[in-house]
């Protein structure tokens, strides 16, 4: 099958590349696109630049010219539930973009006409995940990702999110992703380590921590493409 990982942040890729002693790379729209195979799988790892826009370019291109069949996104993000601290996992069960609004049609914050405010991860992915944290006994956390394209460092930002969108975590990437292999038809799984708690703290939180939580959700997700198909 052919796989693809996408980061946001070169940090976010970084551990995964490095489990590999050879590729080769593609420079396409931008990004620079792994190549090798894994097993008995095919894979291409990029990371896109932060925020909505370049994700979306990634995820279509990995689909569209790489023929990716199945998309895992590994990356960081801001907690905003209180169970989860620091280094812990959270995988999306569904993401939305807390940035959109056009309320003042009439409708909810994150709606856009023809599309959702929720999107669904896939139900398989989430339970090969689920399996193997137990394997692992690794406490997996899931719930929904809010993205936008802000870098959240605020109580009352996060406070807001948190109450319109019911949201556990918050980042700058998934939703848009996941919108594009919604359109697609591509299975697709978001893991993130949270690596702050998206307040005041969040920026020297965040330069700490985003190697280490980095690496605990690059981990992961290697553990996942090696039981995909099993
Ligand atoms: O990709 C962005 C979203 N990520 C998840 C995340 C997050 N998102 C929103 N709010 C929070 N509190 C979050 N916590 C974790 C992480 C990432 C955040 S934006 C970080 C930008 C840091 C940076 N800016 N410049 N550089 C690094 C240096 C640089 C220079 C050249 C090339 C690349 C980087």
């Amino acid at each position: 099958m052919k796989i693809a990982i996408m980061g946001a942040m070169r940090e976010e890729i970084d551990p995964i590349l490095e489990k590999f002693e050879s590729y080769k790379t593609f420079e396409y729209a931008g990004n620079v696109f792994y190549t090798c195979t894994y097993g008995v799988h095919e894979l291409v790892i990029a990371y896109s630049k932060i925020g909505k826009v370049f994700s979306a370019i990634t995820a279509s291109v990995m689909i569209e010219r790489f023929g990716a069949q199945v998309l895992l996104f590994s990356g960081v993000a801001g907690g905003i539930s209180k169970e989860l601290k620091i280094g812990d996992l959270i995988m999306a069960s569904a993401l939305c973009q807390h940035d959109v609004d056009i309320t003042a049609f009439g409708h909810p914050y994150g709606f856009i006409p023809e599309g959702s405010v929720m999107i669904e991860t896939d139900s398989d992915l989430r339970s090969l995940a689920a399996e193997i944290a137990v394997d692992m006994s690794i406490d997996l956390y899931e719930g929904i990702i809010a993205t936008g394209d802000q870098f959240v460092a605020s109580a009352e930002r996060k406070a807001w999110i948190e109450k319109t969108f019911n949201a556990d975590a918050l980042e700058m990437e998934g939703a848009s992703v996941a919108c594009v292999c919604h359109n697609f038809g591509i299975p697709f799984f978001v893991l993130r380590a949270i690596s702050d708690s998206a307040d005041g703290e969040a920026g020297v939180d965040f330069d700490t921590f985003l190697q280490s939580s980095a690496q605990v959700s690059a981990k992961f997700i290697l553990e996942m493409v090696k039981r995909i198909g099993d």
